[in-house]
């Protein structure tokens, strides 16, 4: 046991945990900045600050660890004194009082700075604004970077680097001149960035948040030129309420469609139904795979993060990549194919706008490969905002159902939106198609739940499967490692760029923790549950659409809009 005094309390603990572990295992919050327990500790901001008997200095409690008989003083008159004064240098540097811009800020609201300046005990700025003008980085099609906001906590690097291996920001210079920047400052759009957006919800300050497509979408909703029609995510639906202050995993769907019917759009619509065609086309691919001794393992295609790393990082495994276009994509194309030739229309008269978790789907609707069937990408940050911006009180509004015939969908698509969603929509398709046999139990709990990694082995038919799942660009970095030693045989893998899922993905509300994302999933699952139908092939619209449009699953239209191809 160590044995240590925290403010003249005594208290005992079995390891050498750090001194603010320590004072939060006393119920004591010390105010931190540039810490995140899940990230490597850095002590660059020293808010934590506190006294240590005997030494000279303050010590930052996330990077000291506790030692026998140690004395600590986490809130003294000197430790305030002293914080208050970091904390007025870091608001200098930020740039609030030069440019006043936390009325539009993305962070209004949620900025961490002003909460913990609260919990220091400010009320004045003693030290004057500090220029630190750099430009903002507007390269990428996803992500902005404002420099000014930017207080070098430097979590948006370790998240980059720790989390999700990608690696593309660093911290540059020394002393006043530190800057967090990219390689040979590129800027975000010209490194090897995957717009997967976990760095925005890493921030602490407004210094990254993806690229707005708010006005974009206002201007469209006021041109009577156009049909406007509005695909939503998966995952959106049981995360925009904490934008409201509901708690984490609060189910909205109704509501918002509601709140999307007020805000103007001509037809509101569901991604999830993309989702169902995605499993008909991608399982049909994955059936003619197996059978024709195709390129195996088969890697899902619907998380264009994951996408962009493995073009960087593994570009000799694109063939493996499924042809299918993400579910966001297929709903554009479905929208301006199928559904113009319904209404009788030209393609030109609908504008296709998207509500996605994810910062990187704004790329993905810009790339080549896409036919910029999608006009603009709103995340769910976005579409909140829109909401507050509209006067649309989102959690008081009664439920609408979606419009058909775009709007119908299983359950099986709406775990897409979680990590190993994809691969069990999957497999109750492929299964019940290879086998002809109806599926008993449709829980496939191996791959659920928000482990980085997970596996197992299906039994379909004779065959056994093994499959894979992994979530994040980390966890993706060490699979592909595997797949590459050739450790083991898989057949069917799916990558997602962000932790958890599409659930966590960069455009989610902040913060978007463990226990968050743990509700999120919670949340998808039992709208699976209770849905009437769970397997995507029995969705009666997507039969219709391949009746009256598509023909067969993989079969000549189909490869024409809903499918595609990555090259280097
Ligand atoms: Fe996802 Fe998707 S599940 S990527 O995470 O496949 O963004 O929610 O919309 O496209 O459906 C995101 C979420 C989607 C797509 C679907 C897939």
């Amino acid at each position: 046991m160590i044995n240590i005094k925290i403010n003249n309390r005594e208290y005992s603990f079995e390891e050498k945990i750090t001194i603010l572990h320590a004072a939060k295992k006393a119920n004591l919050k010390i105010p931190t900045l540039c810490y995140n327990e899940k990230l490597a500790p850095y002590g660059s901001c020293r808010l934590c600050s506190v006294e240590v008997k005997g030494k000279k200095t303050l010590m930052p409690a996330c990077v000291t660890r506790i030692e026998e008989g140690m004395e600590i003083k986490t809130h003294s008159e000197k430790v305030r004194r002293v914080r208050k004064i970091i904390m007025e240098l870091i608001i200098a540097s930020h740039g609030i009082n030069c440019n006043l811009n936390c009325l539009n800020c993305s962070r209004s609201g949620t900025c961490e700075i002003r909460e913990v300046a609260e919990e220091i005990g400010i009320t004045e700025i003693r030290i004057p604004p500090i220029d630190n003008y750099e430009p903002i980085d507007n390269s990428s099609f996803s992500i902005v970077r404002e420099p000014q906001k930017c207080i070098v906590c430097n979590r948006c690097v370790r998240k980059c680097a720790e989390v999700q291996n990608v690696n593309i920001l660093t911290i540059s210079n020394k002393g006043p001149s530190t800057h967090i920047t990219t390689f040979m400052d590129k800027g975000m759009g010209n490194v090897d960035c995957t717009n997967c957006g976990q760095c925005i919800l890493e921030c602490p300050t407004g210094a990254l948040h993806e690229v707005y497509h708010m006005e974009n979408v206002w201007n469209l909703l006021e041109n009577d030129e156009y049909i406007t029609v509005v695909q939503t995510a998966p995952a959106v639906r049981v995360a925009i309420a904490e934008e409201f202050k509901q708690k984490p995993g609060t189910i909205v769907t109704g509501q918002m469609v509601e709140g999307l019917k007020l805000l103007g759009f001509d037809k509101v619509f569901d991604t999830n139904f993309a989702a169902d065609l995605t499993i008909m086309e991608e399982g049909t691919e994955f059936i003619n795979r197996l059978k024709n001794n195709g390129k195996l393992p088969l890697f899902t295609s619907c998380s264009p993060g994951w996408i962009k790393f493995i073009e960087h990082n593994y570009p000799e495994y694109l063939d493996n990549l499924s042809s299918c276009k993400s579910p966001q994509q297929m709903f554009g194309a479905i929208v301006k194919n199928y559904y113009a030739k319904k209404l009788d229309i030209s393609p030109d008269k609908l504008k296709v706008v998207s509500v996605m978790p994810c910062t990187a789907k704004k790329y993905e609707s810009q790339r080549n490969e896409m036919s910029k069937d999608v006009d603009f990408v709103l995340t769910t940050r976005e579409l909140a905002k829109m909401f507050k911006h509209a006067g649309i009180d989102l959690c008081n509004l009664p439920e609408s159902k979606y419009d058909n015939p775009l709007g119908e969908s299983t359950g099986a698509a709406v775990v897409f939106g979680t990590s190993g969603g994809v691969m069990e929509a999957a497999l109750r398709t492929a299964y019940e198609i290879i086998t002809g046999l109806e599926l008993e139990n449709l829980d496939f709990n191996n791959v659920r739940g928000i482990k980085g990694i997970k596996e197992a082995t299906i039994k379909i038919g004779s065959k056994d499967i093994n499959i894979a799942v992994a979530n994040g660009l980390g966890n993706a970095r060490i699979l592909m490692e595997k797949i590459k030693k050739e450790e083991k045989k898989y057949h069917f893998v799916e990558f997602m760029a962000c932790p958890g899922g599409c659930i966590g993905g960069g455009g989610q509300p902040i913060p978007t923790d463990e226990e968050t994302l743990i509700e999120r999933m919670t949340s998808l699952y039992d709208i699976d549950k209770n849905s009437k139908i769970r397997k995507s092939h029995e969705n009666p619209y997507i039969k219709k659409l391949y009746e009256e449009y598509l023909g067969e699953p993989n079969g000549g239209i189909a490869h024409e809009i809903l499918h595609t191809h990555y090259t280097v």
